[in-house]
Order: structure tokens, then C-alpha cells, then sequence
């Protein structure tokens, strides 16, 4: 097994990493900032190196600084956890080029599943449905009324190399088509250095649903169930649960038959995440792939009794998936997750500062990853997370049932925390009933926060 890991990240899913070290005889290095001289990650991991000030540009992000930790702490393979450089192709070809298992697909595959038109390509190949729309990139405004025409208003011209909603435009109508390709152009240039935009048939008010891939380096892949992420605000996922209230066993099986064979195709290794849209017919359309853990990974842990993140390191390590995962993994009960951030009630603006007092909850079915201790501190430099919670049941009711007992008991002083909003969301009759789509927040600020 791998001798010593390092792990590329912060928070809790820096610890998160280092708890799957801890149970697999692994010895780990924690990197940090400036600014997380006394966060937790640093305090459990074997040792600890410090990358840089604050600013994750010269820290978390800065792969020189990475690597040279790397190669002080004499470590075999790196974590790097989710967003930061979880995503960086050459990232990964550097760890490879100095003999560091990178804990990921392939930098190649990281690469063209970073090309949204090309991975959408690539999954419609293998017979995953997908949104219909252009063939690829659009450049001129022609070839884009051309495929509007053709698939009907209203359109979405999006980034190929976006991500986050940057560089996308909704097209209600013919006459606003060429204005707002330029600025979906303009738009992906400046944020990702890649002008190219193609264009989708606009799906309104869709459900966000994902499938969970893990598989090994010798081209086994398997499916294990979907994750409901429709209720989110401004890209940001507020709450997660699996399995979708939405999703049939038929559903899953046929999807799940077809991402095995699509991936394994494309030479996908390690953990990864299918995302999909689902109109209000039920039909799911593939959209893009995460090359990476993600936030939300517990629910389906929780469901599936399955360690994604022991099961990545084992993955890169060169194992099979045969000999890690159980022959049948049936997806068992419910799991619910609430992203706990750091954010002002009302103005949903980061609330950074000292956490003066703290309680978290437990009890039966609950779990909580954090990184935050009482007198700690959540910086402004960062994503504002402050905990996941999350609630496991025999059914969406018992798990909803123990979410709100524990957001009762979850205390977090010294901050503003998204408790309150969480408590409203769990007490909405569309969440109860499992009326989801991207849309839901909206409808929930119609409605008094004493509700
Ligand atoms: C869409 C869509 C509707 N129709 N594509 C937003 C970010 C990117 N990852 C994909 N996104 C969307 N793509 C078509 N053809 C609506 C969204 C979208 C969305 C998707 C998932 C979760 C939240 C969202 C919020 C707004 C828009």
C-alpha cells in the first residue's frame, strides 16, 4: 500500500482524506496557508507544510509550491480532494512526470471531459442521452440561428470549457441570438482563455440529478445510484440527498448499464460524477462530467456502504474494483445533506469570523464532516463551508425526520450560519413531497421566514 499520501486541500475534506489514511495504515502530510496555521487538517495529519500566504493563487493553487511539499515529505501519492487543483490536468501530468500517483482519472481523460462539447460527443457516442443541440462548436451567429431553428427556442449557448454558469446565455428568440452569442464568447474568453460556446435546447426549471462512478485502472466501472441535487442557489448546491425522490430502479439500472460501458470506453479511472438534467417529462439528459470527488460524495456513502474516498486511494494504488467493492451494491434507505456556510441570513454574503461557541449534533443516523472547533476560524479567503450535515434513514421520511432534529441541535455561535434557511427548506411542502427542481429556492424566499 501507499506509504504516505499528501493531501492537496483544506477544510474537511482535508480531513475527510486524512480519516481514510488513518484507516488504511497511511501516513499523511497536510499543506497549508498562512491562514490555516491552526486548522485541524494540519493538526491530525502525520506532518504538516506550510505553501504560502492566504491567497490560494499562491497556496492551494500554486502547483510549484505543491509539489515541492511533495517532494520534502518523500510522499507516493497526492489527494487533492474537491475544487482547488482536483480538475488540473497538468497538475496531474506533473505529479506524473515526478513519480507521485496523482488520486484521479487520467490527466487526458480530466482534459476531454474538461470539453464539455467533447465529452458530450464522446457520451453520446455510447448511447447516453443527451440535450439536443449543435454538433459541437458554434462559431457564427448563422450556425447557431441554423441549430435553434432546428431544435426550437428557447436555447442555451454555453462555455465549453465553463463550469459554474460563467459563459452562459439564455436565447429566448431569434433577434436576441447574435448579441448574446458574442457575449457567451466574450464571457468564456475572459474566464477561461476558450471562446468556444455550443448551444442546447434550454431546459426550464429542470431537476439536477448525478450518478456516482467508480472504476479501476483495468477498465472496470460501476454505477453506485444517483444523488437529487436540484435544490441550489446561484450554482451552489444548499442540499443533496440520494436516492432521487425522482429516479425509478428502471431508470437507474438502464442509465447505469450505459455510463458503464460509456466510461469505460473513454478510459475513465478513479472516482467521478455523471451529471444529468431531468425535464418535467422525466427524460435525463447528460450535461457534463466532474473528474473528481465531490462535496456531496456522504449521501451516497451512506446508502450504499461504500468508502468512495478508501476505494479512490485503493483505486490508485492499482487495485481492481473486484476486489474492493462487494459483487451486489444495493442502494439501502435515504440520505439527506445540508451544506452548513458561513453566510448572512438574509443577504446570503459570506459571514467569515471566530466560531466563539459550537455544538454539533449526533445521535442515530447522523454524520457530520467538519473541520470546524470551537475558537476556530472561517476565513474569508475560501469557500465559506463550515459543515456538512448529513442525515441517514431507512426512508426519505425517517432521514428527513432526524435532518431536522439535528439542525435543531446544531449550534454554531459567533457567525451567521445557513441553519435557518435549512430548517425552512425541510419544512417546505414541495421538499417534503419531493417536488424538486433548480428553481425551488426562488419559490421558497416567497415565503415567510417564519414558515
Ligand atoms: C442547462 C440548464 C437548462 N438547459 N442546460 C448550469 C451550470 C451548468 N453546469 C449546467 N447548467 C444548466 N444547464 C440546458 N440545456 C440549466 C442549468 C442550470 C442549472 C443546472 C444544474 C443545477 C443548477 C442550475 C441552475 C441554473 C441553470
Amino acid at each position: 500500500m501507499f506509504r504516505k499520501i499528501l493531501v492537496a486541500n483544506r477544510g474537511e475534506i482535508a480531513l475527510r482524506v486524512i480519516c481514510a489514511c488513518k484507516d488504511l495504515g497511511i501516513k499523511t502530510v497536510a499543506v497549508y496557508s498562512e491562514a490555516d496555521r491552526n486548522s485541524l487538517h494540519v493538526r491530525f495529519a502525520d506532518e504538516a507544510i506550510c505553501i504560502g500566504p492566504a491567497k490560494s493563487t499562491r497556496s492551494y493553487l500554486d502547483i510549484p509550491s505543491v509539489i515541492s511539499a511533495a517532494e520534502i515529505a518523500n510522499v507516493d501519492a497526492i489527494h487533492p480532494g474537491y475544487g482547488f487543483l482536483s480538475e488540473n490536468a497538468n497538475f496531474a501530468e506533473v505529479c506524473e512526470e515526478c513519480g507521485i500517483k496523482f488520486i484521479g482519472p487520467r490527466p487526458d481523460v480530466t482534459r476531454l471531459m474538461g470539453l464539455k462539447q467533447r465529452a458530450i460527443e464522446a457520451m453520446k457516442a455510447a448511447g447516453i442521452p443527451t440535450v439536443p443541440g449543435s454538433d459541437g462548436i458554434v462559431r457564427t451567429p448563422e450556425e447557431a440561428a441554423a441549430v435553434a431553428e432546428r431544435i426550437g427556442y428557447p436555447v442555451l449557448v454555453k462555455a465549453s470549457a465553463g463550469g459554474g454558469g460563467r459563459g452562459m446565455r439564455v436565447v429566448e428568440c431569434a433577434e436576441e441570438l447574435p448579441h448574446l452569442l458574442a457575449q457567451a464568447q466574450q464571457e468564456a474568453e475572459a474566464a477561461f482563455s476558450n471562446s468556444d460556446v455550443y448551444v442546447e435546447k434550454f431546459i426550464r426549471a429542470p431537476r439536477h440529478i448525478e450518478f456516482q462512478v467508480l472504476a479501476d485502472e483495468f477498465g472496470d466501472v460501476r454505477i453506485l445510484g444517483e444523488r437529487e441535487c436540484s435544490i441550489q442557489r446561484r450554482h451552489q448546491k444548499l442540499v443533496e440527498e440520494a436516492p432521487s425522490p425522482a429516479v425509478s430502479p428502471g431508470l437507474r439500472r438502464d442509465i447505469s448499464e450505459k455510463l458503464a460501458r460509456a466510461l469505460s470506453d473513454v478510459g475513465y479511472s478513479n472516482a467521478g460524477t455523471v451529471e444529468f438534467l431531468m425535464d418535467d417529462s422525466g427524460q435525463l439528459y447528460f450535461i457534463e462530467v466532474n473528474a473528481r470527488i465531490q462535496v456531496e460524495h456522504p449521501v451516497t456513502e451512506l446508502v450504499t456502504g461504500v468508502d468512495l474516498v478508501r476505494s479512490q486511494i485503493l483505486i490508485a494504488y492499482g487495485e481492481p474494483l473486484s476486489r474492493i467493492l462487494p459483487a451486489e451494491i444495493p442502494i439501502r434507505g435515504h440520505a439527506i445533506e445540508c451544506r452548513i456556510n458561513a453566510e448572512h441570513p438574509e443577504k446570503f454574503t459570506p459571514s467569515p469570523g471566530r466560531i466563539t461557541g459550537l455544538n454539533l449534533p449526533g445521535g442515530i443516523g447522523i454524520r457530520v464532516d467538519t473541520a470546524a472547533y470551537t475558537d476556530g476560524v472561517i476565513p474569508p479567503y475560501y469557500d465559506s463551508l463550515v459543515a456538512k450535515l448529513i442525515a441517514y434513514g431507512d426512508t426519505r421520511e425517517e432521514a428527513t425526520a432526524r435532518m431536522r432534529r439535528a439542525l435543531e441541535m446544531f449550534v454554531v455561535e459567533g457567525i451567521y450560519t445557513s441553519i435557518p434557511l435549512h430548517q425552512r427548506i425541510l419544512a417546505h411542502p414541495d421538499f417534503v413531497s419531493g417536488k424538486l427542481d433548480t428553481h425551488f429556492l426562488s419559490r421558497l424566499d416567497a415565503v415567510p421566514a417564519t414558515a
